[in-house]
């Protein structure tokens, strides 16, 4: 009989990248990829939205203007579209794999949040994340919404105005307090390199560690005041 050896029985790190629109986590997520590939890891990109399953199809529809959903609807097809991803995620990272996830639970419920429905609070859009995966590692790539509104590409989609991208700045703020998790805050106002090395320094001292990558799983939780 087989038992599994000390590595092979630790699992991959999810690693979560939020950020406002244009602050570039795409690219961050891309050279995170490429660093544990360069380490010769195992490593998945997911995004979300992932606009390719039948609530993603939905989702595009809505962000590109074609389709019309009510608020709360609309919300609970975004948090859909991360639960069932999940066991999937959950899957690779027991078999090793790390996991970088562009976009999660913390931009799904300041994005409804910030559209400021009076049915609608911050608390409301948190509910129906909690029991996902909490993340190992969260970054927060922040950038003023004028310095996001300057880069380009800016204005396509639904919520790319800039009174909108402010909001959901200081609610992203407000949502990591009342969570109390850790999360590292990035100047993502420089350079895609300078971002990167940063990004780099903290996962390479997880990894060091190697602490987070044999833990259990946590999971999402609620928030700690449930005032708003
Ligand atoms: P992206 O593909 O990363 O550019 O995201 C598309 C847009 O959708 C972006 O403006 C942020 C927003 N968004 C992402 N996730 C959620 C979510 O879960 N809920 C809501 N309401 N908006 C989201």
């Amino acid at each position: 009989m087989a038992f599994p050896d000390s590595a092979a029985s630790k699992r991959g790190l999810l690693i979560v990248i939020e950020g406002l629109d244009r602050s570039g986590k795409s690219s961050q997520c891309q050279r995170l990829f490429d660093f544990f590939r360069l380490q010769g890891q195992r490593v998945r990109y997911v995004k979300f939205p992932d606009r390719s399953t039948p609530t993603g199809k939905m989702i595009d529809s809505y962000l590109t203007g074609k389709a019309q959903q009510d608020d709360h609807s609309v919300h609970l097809l975004f948090s859909a579209n991360r639960w069932e991803a999940i066991s999937s995620i959950k899957s690779d990272l027991l078999s090793g794999m790390n996991v970088i996830v562009d976009r999660y639970s913390f931009s799904g419920a300041v994005y409804s949040a910030a559209k400021d429905n009076p049915e609608l609070s911050l608390s409301w859009a948190w509910n129906p994340e909690i029991g996902l995966l909490k993340p190992d590692l969260l970054f927060f790539l922040d950038i003023s919404s004028e310095v996001a509104a300057k880069r380009g590409g800016y204005g396509a989609e639904r919520y790319e105005r800039e009174e909108m991208q402010s909001r959901v700045r200081e609610l992203f703020k407000g949502l990591f307090d009342r969570l109390k998790i850790v999360v590292y805050q990035v100047d993502a106002g420089r350079t895609i390199n300078q971002v990167a090395v940063d990004i780099q320094a903290v996962v390479k001292g997880t990894l060091a560690n190697q602490q987070a990558s044999t833990a259990e799983f946590e999971t999402l939780g609620h928030l700690l005041d449930t005032a708003t």
